[in-house]
């Protein structure tokens, strides 16, 4: 499944060697993404992010963690905040994210996180942070709570990353410039007070990194879109998700062909056809050939029913288990934990902090 992943260009760095020269032999490289529980997720996230996610459980060494402290960001209802967190517990599990294969865990219950956040702080200036593309969105989003928490996201974002040692950040393209921010932290740090960070890559599939709306091509497909038109979610009936493509924005053209720069809504379905069915683009559009819109965009919404219905259904099985979920969470805080601390203590040391005793 590498082939449909493509590294960052650049030389490569060599993050096994220490390791290898300590044990005499190659560590798995290490994956660790996240999502934040900000409500229910789009199909945009299920492509970019977590379908990924699922395929590389068995060539990596993954951690996955549930980004909570992030949604704190933008002001948050504290009772949904919770449901939503076990929802997308759920939803991870039933998508296929086994937690018996990877380390499963919520951001906030490895308080590392928010401890290495301050140390990468002083090293942060704020106008690398005011320069985010996400920043400055949400900024005019939220124009009535930009807060500090906000423009310091992708500190905390490279926390997360950092303290598990990881090579591969698995995400969708918009997250690009957060990984990047990540990488001249570890590298600034590791100049500074010598080499203790990994610098990790970011991991963008070659397709379907990024979704777009459905009624605006133009736009990333996104869960906070106040159109609902505008993007299948995760939790949306078969109905529902037929409905929203037989209504998808396409064109006054009538071939199925795909060219992103003229006909960006009908290539969006194709990339979304394409990917969830695993034909080529090409073999969608020979199957689509002198057919008409209507039938191509009933046959887009079917095929993803198709796959979102047994997520859905499996999601509200495993999200009545409250015990089993809290089971999850524990098991992943406590080995989250200990690579975490470890991480932790030997950034302590290097910036001069005195070691507390045990
Ligand atoms: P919000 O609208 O609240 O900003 P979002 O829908 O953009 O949220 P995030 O929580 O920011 O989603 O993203 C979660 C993961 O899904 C990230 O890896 C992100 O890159 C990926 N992702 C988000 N939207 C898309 C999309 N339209 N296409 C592909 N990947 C996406
Ligand atoms: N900002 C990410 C969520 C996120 C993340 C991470 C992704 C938080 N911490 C670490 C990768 C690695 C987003 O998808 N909005």
């Amino acid at each position: 499944m590498t082939e449909i992943l493509s590294n960052k260009d650049g030389e490569a760095e060599n993050p096994n060697a220490v390791e290898q020269m300590k044990t005499g032999q190659a560590r798995r490289k290490r994956l660790f993404s996240a999502v934040q529980p900000s409500g229910t997720l789009t199909l945009g996230n299920y492509i970019g992010a977590i379908r990924n996610w699922r395929m590389l459980l068995d060539e990596y060494d993954c951690i996955y963690a549930l980004a909570d402290l992030h949604t704190l960001t933008v002001r948050q209802n504290p009772a949904d905040l919770r449901r939503n967190t076990y929802a997308l517990a759920a939803l991870y599990i039933a998508s296929g994210i086994d937690p018996e294969k990877c380390v499963l865990f919520v951001q906030s219950h490895v308080s590392a996180h928010a401890e290495l956040s301050w140390i990468l702080n002083t090293i942060t200036y704020p106008g690398e942070l005011q320069r985010m593309t996400q920043f400055k969105d949400k900024s005019r989003s939220h124009a009535d709570n930009v807060n500090m928490g906000l423009m310091d996201y992708p500190v905390l974002m490279a926390s997360d990353i950092l303290l598990y040692g990881a090579d591969l950040v698995p995400v969708g393209a918009d997250q690009k410039q957060h990984i990047e921010i990540t990488r001249d932290l570890a590298i600034r740090f590791n100049g500074r007070y010598s080499d203790t960070f990994i610098v990790p890559e970011p991991y963008i599939a070659k397709s379907g990194a990024k979704i777009m709306s459905l009624q605006d091509p133009s736009k990333k497909m996104s869960k906070s879109d106040p159109n609902p038109a505008a993007f299948i979610s995760m939790d949306d009936s078969r109905d529902t998700i037929i409905k929203k493509f037989r209504r998808a924005v396409t064109d006054s053209d009538t071939t199925v062909r795909y060219d992103e720069e003229h006909k960006p809504g009908v290539s969006n379905l194709l990339t979304i056809y394409s990917v969830i069915t695993g034909k080529s683009i090409g073999e969608a559009e020979a199957e689509f050939c002198g057919k008409m819109y209507g039938e191509f965009k009933t046959a887009v919404g079917e095929a993803v029913a198709d796959v979102v219905d047994p997520i859905r259904e499996e999601k509200n099985r495993i999200l009545k288990d409250k015990a089993y979920l809290d089971n999850v969470f524990k098991n992943g805080a406590e080995s989250a934990g200990r690579m975490a601390k470890r991480t932790l203590s030997k950034v302590y040391k290097r910036v001069g902090l005195v070691q507390a005793m045990p």
